[in-house]
């Protein structure tokens, strides 16, 4: 079993699509450990995101993520990285298969609806970032 964490951003948050996007969650098989709903804080999106500081993009990106409250999950499933990204479509909706939810809600390589670790070792980093081992179910 492996986890990953996913986050709503606040695109869909604020579209609406909470509900749909944690039902396509379940529906895939995944076991949700721990949920949260919050407005990320301007340096916890900066410390998220730490990775991508310094591209051109990275400013926008951190403003888009507190604009708005987020869903945050932890999930757990048979190779849940590499299915939570399949689930989720590629970053660009633009490129994103049909069908994906970055296909289905997002509307830019920027505002793409949801958020996925990108390998085990990530995964576990971002899942301590939001949850303590104790939150976890
Ligand atoms: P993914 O979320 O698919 O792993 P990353 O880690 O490359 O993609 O990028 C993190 C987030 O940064 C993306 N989800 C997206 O919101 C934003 N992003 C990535 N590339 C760009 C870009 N070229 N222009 C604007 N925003 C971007």
């Amino acid at each position: 079993m492996q986890r990953t964490l996913a986050i709503v951003k606040p695109d869909a948050v604020a579209a609406g699509h909470t509900g749909e996007i944690l039902s396509l969650i379940e529906k895939h098989g995944f076991r949700i450990l721990g949920m949260r709903m919050l407005r990320l804080r301007k340096e916890q999106a900066e410390g998220f995101y730490a990775v991508h500081r310094g591209k051109p993009f990275y400013e926008s990106l951190v403003a888009f993520m507190t604009e708005g409250p987020v869903v945050v999950a932890a999930l757990e499933a048979e190779d849940a990285v590499r299915k939570w990204r399949d689930v989720m479509g590629a970053t660009n909706p633009a490129n994103a298969a049909e069908g994906t939810i970055r296909k289905r809600f997002g509307s830019s390589i920027e505002r793409n609806a949801t958020h996925g670790s990108d390998s085990p070792e990530n995964a576990a980093i971002e899942v301590a970032f939001f949850f303590s081992a104790a939150d976890l179910l």
